[in-house]
């Protein structure tokens, strides 16, 4: 059922989130897009408009131009460090404190949760703050980093060939199997699935909701737009999450 931002929430929505004791929740970058953090899929912009997020977030671009893409994380940490978490950040941080077991997963590597008051939180894709080395993953500390900052990635003090590369998962690339099984078990045995913000393209993450659906739990979904996912929602909740989370949480 969709419910568009001027309606208000169903008597049964309500009585699924008030009858619920296990909450699983999914964010994406639809979630960050009202702190001003573009979303993946959205059209790039300025200087960054003609390259395609899908290559420079791969193991591939990065070995055919780690400059490049080191300068666009470091675009994108310098954006987020001016910007902030919003309305619906801190409206599941709210939330968070309201059920027995509450389990925030999300796919953004931006740590706004964290800083929204938020924990624990299953970081899916990492974390762009933290910095590792291409070869060994090991993490390289931000004195190194600042040390060797006239090199674009700094080198790794870890690997002679390897590179400064952020603490994210690119295509390709495996999630950290501990945090996955938890966020597939959260969501297999929750009362009530909510998802905000993702377009549900990418796996594993996309697949974290299905297995609320398949187990017969109930599933909101807070998009503008009609995702991969809202088809499976018994609620499409539809505008921007910092609009409906909120509504979540005053109506506890
Ligand atoms: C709003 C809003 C507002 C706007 N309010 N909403 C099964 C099937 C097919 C393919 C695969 C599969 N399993 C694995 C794959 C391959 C691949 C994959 O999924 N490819 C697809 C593109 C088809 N997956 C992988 O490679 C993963 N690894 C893996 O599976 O390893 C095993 C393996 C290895 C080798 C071979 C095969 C298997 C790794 C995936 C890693 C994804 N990494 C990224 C980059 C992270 C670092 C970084 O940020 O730079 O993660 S890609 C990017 O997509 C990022 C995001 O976390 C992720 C999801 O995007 P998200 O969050 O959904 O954002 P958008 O932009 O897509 O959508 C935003 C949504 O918000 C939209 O719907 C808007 O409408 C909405 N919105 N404003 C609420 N205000």
């Amino acid at each position: 059922m969709r419910i568009d931002r001027d309606q208000d929430l169903p008597e049964a929505l309500i009585a699924a989130l008030t009858s619920a004791d296990r909450v699983a929740v999914l964010t994406g970058a639809g979630v960050s897009a009202e702190s001003g953090v573009p979303t993946f899929r959205d059209a790039q912009t300025g200087l960054w408009a003609r390259h395609d997020p899908m290559t420079l977030a791969s193991p591939e671009g990065f070995s055919r131009q780690p400059d490049l893409v080191w300068d666009w994380y470091q675009h994108r940490r310098r954006l987020i460090a001016e910007t902030a978490p919003n309305a619906g950040h801190h409206a599941l941080a709210r939330l968070q404190k309201r059920f027995e077991q509450f389990t925030l997963i999300t796919q953004n590597v931006d740590g706004f949760h964290q800083l929204a008051g938020s924990e624990p939180v299953l970081e899916l894709h990492g974390n762009i703050q933290r910095t590792i080395c291409s070869q060994t993953r090991q993490l390289i500390a931000p004195d190194w980093l600042d040390q060797h900052s006239d090199q674009q990635p700094p080198p790794s003090p870890h690997h002679p060939e390897g590179l400064a590369r952020p603490d994210v998962v690119w295509f390709g690339e495996m999630l950290d199997p501990e945090t996955l099984d938890q966020a597939f078990a959260a969501a297999e045995h929750c009362d009530l699935m909510i998802v905000a913000g993702t377009s549900g393209l990418v796996h594993p993450a996309a697949g974290i909701p299905l297995l609320a659906v398949r187990a017969g739990k109930p599933m909101i979904d807070i998009n503008p737009d009609r995702s991969e996912l809202s088809g499976l929602a018994d609620w499409h909740l539809a505008g921007p999450s910092a609009h409906w989370l909120p509504k979540l949480a005053s109506s506890l």
